[in-house]
């Protein structure tokens, strides 16, 4: 099987977990915040942060179906947070997976609430039994997803980035202050992905480290990737308007930097992200296949 398929097929498993989990435990399909949380969650994706906590807790013997749960709460979460992004009030975006927005095809305060309903799911899936026996590997989940999506992590990155935008704070973006708005942004939840395989797999601190230390090289990857595509990418093929950075005079490393000196960071952040693997051998070869995906993706 390659790459492409194997993430083709957790994506299948994902979404008809999610379709039933939404089915359980959301407003009713029959509403609008039904319908509006069912578009913002199931209009295509590459569901690349369940994929990462699927494969980091196969490291430890965990079939999907033990991890899906918490994968799905993943998504859930990379959901709400693309739906608030592409609100007016933030990124303003009307086109996302091919698809038009939420509050284009509902309204602003349709996405905000399915927003806020996915978000607030995300933990009401972790806290289920059916996640994980043990409560305690719940509570864990509950707390990293928790410090990786709130106010020290994806919130506090985005907040960082609208002020840079917005706000021109700080009127001159350093280097030190990108990378740490993208690693709150768009790492914390990449690494914390990664790390909630560690977490339901039981593993040692060591190994669960190794996992986080991936998770951030392969964020920082991802991101790097996000702006090249932004500055470079053809709109049809990534899904959504390129060329908006530029336009909007977003602080990304490729503004920064120039396209060639952040293809070799990008590159630096794949060999890193990789090498974090080393003690997981073989086991790891679709997690190595990952972050290489994440360097080359079109999408
Ligand atoms: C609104 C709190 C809040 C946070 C928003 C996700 C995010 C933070 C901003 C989106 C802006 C952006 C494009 C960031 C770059 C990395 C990224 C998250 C890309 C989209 O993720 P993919 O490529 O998307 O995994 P799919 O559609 O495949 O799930």
């Amino acid at each position: 099987m390659t790459f492409v398929q194997r993430l083709g097929a957790c994506a299948n498993l994902v979404e008809a977990r999610l379709r039933s989990l939404l089915a359980a435990l959301g407003p009713g399909e029959e509403t609008r915040l039904g319908q509006a949380m069912r578009h913002a969650l199931l209009a295509g994706g590459k569901r690349f942060r369940p994929f990462l906590v699927l494969e980091s807790a196969g490291l430890f013997g965990l079939k999907a179906a033990a991890a899906l749960d918490a994968a799905a709460a993943f998504e859930c979460v990379h959901c709400y947070s693309l739906v608030h992004d592409d609100l007016p009030c933030m990124d303003d975006d009307a086109m996302r997976r091919g698809q038009p927005t939420v509050h284009k095809a509902y309204d602003e305060w349709s996405a905000v609430l399915a927003g806020d309903a996915l978000l607030t799911l995300a933990f009401e899936i972790l806290a289920q039994p059916s996640t994980h026996a043990d409560p305690h590997v719940r509570a864990e989940l509950v707390l990293a997803l928790a410090e990786a999506s709130g106010g020290r992590g994806m919130v506090l990155g985005q907040m960082l980035d609208l002020e840079a935008e917005k706000r021109s704070e700080p009127a001159v973006p350093e280097l030190a202050h990108i990378s740490r708005l993208q690693a709150l942004k768009t790492g914390a939840l990449i690494a914390c992905a990664c790390e909630a395989g560690a977490i339901l797999g039981c593993a040692c601190p060591r190994e669960r480290a190794a996992l986080r230390s991936y998770g951030e090289h392969l964020g920082l990857a991802f991101q790097i990737a996000d702006d090249l595509l932004d500055a470079e990418g053809d709109e049809s093929t990534v899904g959504k308007a390129t060329g908006k950075d530029q336009a909007a005079g977003k602080a990304t490393l490729v503004r920064l930097l120039g396209a060639n000196e952040a293809r070799a960071r990008l590159a630096a952040a794949e060999r890193e992200a990789i090498a974090a693997l080393g003690a997981f051998g073989d086991k790891a070869a679709p997690l190595v296949e990952a972050a290489r995906f994440a360097v080359s993706r079109a999408h």
